[in-house]
């Protein structure tokens, strides 16, 4: 018996077994299936595939589905680093050969990592800009098994191409210590070799499964979506924006619960909580400006009292209450090491996975979440103020935090964080409102100090007072 332990660390989303071929409900109501689908990107260059690749992979990540992103560009990089626009022209047969070698490459990679049972989602990032490319694509996973997913991103925007190009192109490792003007026209120029030969998706292939995103999702096309897992990237693709924007999150100002060092329950916020809840209009305001805002609190009665003087439109969700734990709701750390050590030993081993008795664990805070992190990627700035465990997890999305570490992450009280969504990451930046509170954290195998919190905890990393700082560059093209 393992106190806590009750699911599978596998998590919700992800089949038992492989050799159980049909559909199934689970524990939450979420449907899972036996599928492995290679996510396969189609589109000219610079038309956002490896951000929406990279997307995708966090996004899976984050609810225990196995995703790997195979960029053919790092492959090609291989044998070509620097190339110029001439050796994308598909008149150039050396070109040609070293380009279908890196294809040829990531697929033999990527069938090899479908073999281990746990990965199911795999995104092969190339332009796989023309049939017959698409056509072996699906003819090498059909013979392995695998399904098959196209996603199309079509775009015709001239200026946004340039500033696609500006943005993340000039400081790709092809163009490493060259003028950027030089470089930019000839990316400018590469594209055009791939436009000679470009066939965005249609007709003739509709026996293939495939989503076609056209300028940035006015228009969206999907055709033969056969399955849950399928169904949830595509839902996910359609949700997503470039629009620039940022998310703010805060935890409640210190609660009367937090001063005794009990957890859960609905307190009202100590007086501390309540000049952190007056003093947060004008940390906003220092933060977002004249932006505006939609605040997002829980239904608990802290976080509401903490959004109180904040003069912007709120909407409170049941979603972003605290992480429930259960028959330990109401004692402290010391509390609960005494009345249930072996549930407290558990916790500490696999905080992730450990479940309240009667309660929740971090996994099932998660996939109660995910409507919030799609609501939050169709929204533009939002603000919001939730709870330790919560705000750990909504963090651990944006970050790409792993299963260990995000149950352990510190965040102050009356602290608020900006998160700014960039190409392949996202950019952070914390501000401390200048009013004590007492530390709820407590580090793995320890006893909880309940102190105030040092100054240490918001000068260290990654607590950088007012500072901007990139927190996990992720899964970025190298
Ligand atoms: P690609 O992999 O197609 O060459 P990138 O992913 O490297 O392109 O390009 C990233 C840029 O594309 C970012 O500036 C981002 O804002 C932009 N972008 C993201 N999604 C889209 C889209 N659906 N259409 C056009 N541009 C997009
Ligand atoms: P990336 O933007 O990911 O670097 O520029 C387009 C490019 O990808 C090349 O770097 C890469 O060699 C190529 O696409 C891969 O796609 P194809 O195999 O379809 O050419
Ligand atoms: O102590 C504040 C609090 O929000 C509790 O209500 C909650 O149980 C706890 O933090 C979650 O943090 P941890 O998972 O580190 O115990």
């Amino acid at each position: 018996y393992t106190p806590g332990l009750a699911r599978s660390p596998q998590g919700d989303f992800m089949r038992s077994t492989r050799t159980r071929p049909s559909a199934k409900a689970n524990g939450v109501g979420v449907q899972v299936e036996d599928t492995r689908i290679c996510v396969v990107m189609v589109g000219l260059p610079a038309r956002g595939k490896s951000l929406i690749a990279q997307k995708v992979v966090r996004y899976l990540g984050w609810l225990s589905i196995t995703a790997k992103c195979f960029n053919v560009g790092n492959y090609r990089r291989t044998n070509t680093p620097q190339p110029t626009a001439a050796f994308f022209d598909t008149t150039n047969k050396e070109g040609e050969r070293l380009r279908k070698a890196a294809a040829e490459a990531a697929v033999t990679d990527m069938v090899r990592w479908f073999r281990h049972p746990n990965n199911l989602i795999a995104i092969l990032d190339a332009t796989n800009s023309t049939k017959s490319r698409r056509r072996w694509i699906k003819d090498r996973c059909d013979a392995e098994g695998i399904e098959t997913l196209f996603v199309e991103s079509k775009c015709d925007d001239e200026d946004l191409i340039m500033g696609n190009i500006k943005e993340v192109k000039l400081t790709s490792p092809d163009y490493q210590g060259q003028d950027p003007e030089e470089a930019a026209q000839d990316f400018r120029q590469r594209i055009r070799m791939y436009e000679q030969v470009y066939q965005t998706l249609d007709e003739d292939e509709s026996d293939m499964t495939y989503c076609k995103i056209i300028d940035v999702g006015s228009k969206v096309i999907i055709n033969r979506i056969q399955d849950y897992l399928q169904s949830r990237v595509v839902y996910y693709l359609m949700n997503l924006h470039i629009k620039p924007r940022s998310i703010w999150v805060s935890r409640h100002g210190e609660s009367m619960y937090n001063l005794s060092g009990k957890i859960g329950g609905d307190a009202d916020l100590s007086p501390r909580g309540q000049l952190y809840a007056q003093k947060l209009p004008e940390l906003v305001k220092q933060s977002a400006g004249d932006l505006p805002l939609t605040v997002w609190t829980s239904t608990l009665k802290r976080t509401a009292q903490t959004a109180r003087h904040l003069p912007y439109e709120k909407l409170s969700w049941k979603a972003l209450d605290e992480l429930d734990s259960g028959v330990c709701d109401g004692l402290t750390y010391a509390d609960i090491e005494k009345e249930y050590p072996a549930d407290f030993q558990a916790r500490d081993e696999d905080k992730y996975n450990y479940r309240y008795l009667g309660g929740e664990s971090y996994r099932d805070v998660v996939i109660r979440l995910e409507p919030i992190i799609m609501e939050l990627e169709r929204s533009e700035n939002i603000l919001i103020v939730t709870h330790q465990a919560v705000l750990r997890c909504i963090y651990a999305y944006f970050m790409g935090s792993s299963q260990e570490k995000s149950p352990w992450m510190e965040v102050p009280l009356h602290c608020l964080i900006r998160l700014t969504p960039r190409a392949y990451m996202t950019e952070e930046e914390r501000l401390f409102a200048d009013v004590p509170a007492v530390s709820t954290w407590r580090a793995k195998g320890s006893e909880a100090v309940h102190q105030d919190t040092p100054e240490s905890s918001k000068r260290g990393s990654p607590s950088l007072k007012g500072q901007t700082k990139t927190e996990a560059q992720i899964d970025g093209k190298s």
